[in-house]
């Protein structure tokens, strides 16, 4: 018999590409997906797998038990996507990052304690280290986040270490670098940027446009996790990077070159407060579970602005509520 997956924020940007993983592997039977639909999720990005056998689809938050309960009975593996992920917004609105970031979790992990998965997968994200000056930091390091978002996902992280425990619950934990790839909601960086330039507007990047993102391919981020799901040990904290450190200007300056405009589209704004410098983990750990990232960044980086520029009405749809969340509507 195959695992039965929860996915939870499965219809978001990494989870969407989760499923997509899932669904090919022959040792999962079964793929739920709970997700409460915020402006972040689509069904679109689950088009071509909805009509999969495998995959079952509920809408619900994280944050209510009577919408968890039902959708984790009878689940193996528990991999937990949902999130506000928007540093921007977290810092407009705080209290939408604890109630989902943070309670979200608590119903999860109180849950699980009832329904006992084997495994308990949270998604958590380089930066709950903060802003690493120089070389990369390795699991044990200290939390030291900056926003809101990161200070929620660090709590969460916390949170599953007291459950594991004090409660027995199977918790592992993944921090993932910054993903690029395609399906990602235009008000980040990369898919915000190629919309604004095909629509002939300016690039704002924060500041003097020198922070450093370790960037990282969504496929193979879910292949890590997956490998973590499948060995990992429970307790364990794992790092997911690839080595890839860019300055957001050199991002900039390549989206406008693969689309052949001119590089004065670039214009600089005022800085995200409390903007982190430079992320960089250290992945020795997942690497000896035999896992190293395969995409050649030129090449993929490549591909996802060709994805987005190809689907040039559905990113305009998307980037004109996204742009509302920018001109403070
Ligand atoms: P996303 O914003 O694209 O997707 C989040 C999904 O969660 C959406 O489908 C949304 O509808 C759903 N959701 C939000 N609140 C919910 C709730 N209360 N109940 C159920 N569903 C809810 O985010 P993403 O970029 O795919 O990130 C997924 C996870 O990975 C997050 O936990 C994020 O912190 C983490 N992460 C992201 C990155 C990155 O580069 N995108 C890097 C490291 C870690
Ligand atoms: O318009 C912009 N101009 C700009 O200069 C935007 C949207 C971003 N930036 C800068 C801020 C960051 O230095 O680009 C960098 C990337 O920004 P985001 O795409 O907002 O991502 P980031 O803040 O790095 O967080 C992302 O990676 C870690 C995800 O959104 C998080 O969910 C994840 O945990």
């Amino acid at each position: 018999m195959g695992r039965k997956v929860l996915v939870t924020g499965g219809a978001g940007f990494i989870g969407s590409n989760f499923v997509r993983m899932l669904v090919d592997d022959p040792t999962v039977d079964l793929v739920r997906i709970l997700d409460k639909l915020t402006y972040a999720g689509s069904l679109d990005n689950l088009e071509d797998v909805l009509g999969n056998p495998k995959v079952e689809f509920v809408r619900g938050d994280i944050a209510n038990y009577d919408d968890a309960h039902p959708a984790m009975e009878g689940i193996d593996w528990v991999v937990n996507f949902a999130a506000e992920s928007h540093v921007d917004r977290s810092l407009r609105n705080p209290a939408e990052f604890v109630r989902t970031n943070i309670e979200g979790v608590r119903v999860l992990l109180e849950i699980a304690r009832e329904t006992k998965p084997e495994r308990f997968l949270q998604i958590s994200t380089d930066e709950v280290y903060g802003s690493i000056a120089e070389g990369c930091v390795d699991e044990t390091a200290q939390l030291r986040p900056s926003s809101p978002y990161s200070a929620s996902k660090a709590s969460a992280d916390m949170l599953c270490n007291a459950y594991l425990t004090t409660f027995g619950v199977p918790v592992i934990i993944a921090r993932s670098a910054n993903n690029y790839g395609p399906y990602q909601y235009p008000e980040k960086l990369i898919p915000r940027f190629v919309s604004l330039a095909l629509k002939g507007e300016k690039l704002p990047l924060y500041g003097d446009g020198r922070n450093i993102r370790d960037w990282l391919y969504v496929e193979d981020n879910c292949r890590a996790l997956l490998l973590i799901l499948k060995k990992g040990k429970v307790g364990e904290i794992y790092n997911i990077g690839a080595g890839e450190l860019h300055q957001n200007i050199e991002i900039a300056r390549k989206i406008l070159d693969i689309l052949g405009k001119p590089e004065d589209m670039i214009t600089f704004v005022a800085d995200r407060p409390g903007h982190d410098r430079r992320y960089c983990v250290n992945w020795d750990k997942i690497r000896a579970l035999g896992w190293e990232p395969q995409a050649k960044f030129e090449e993929k980086f490549r591909e996802t602005v060709l994805w987005y520029a190809r689907r040039e009405q559905w990113l305009a749809k998307k980037s004109e509520e996204a742009e509302k969340f920018y001109r403070g509507q």
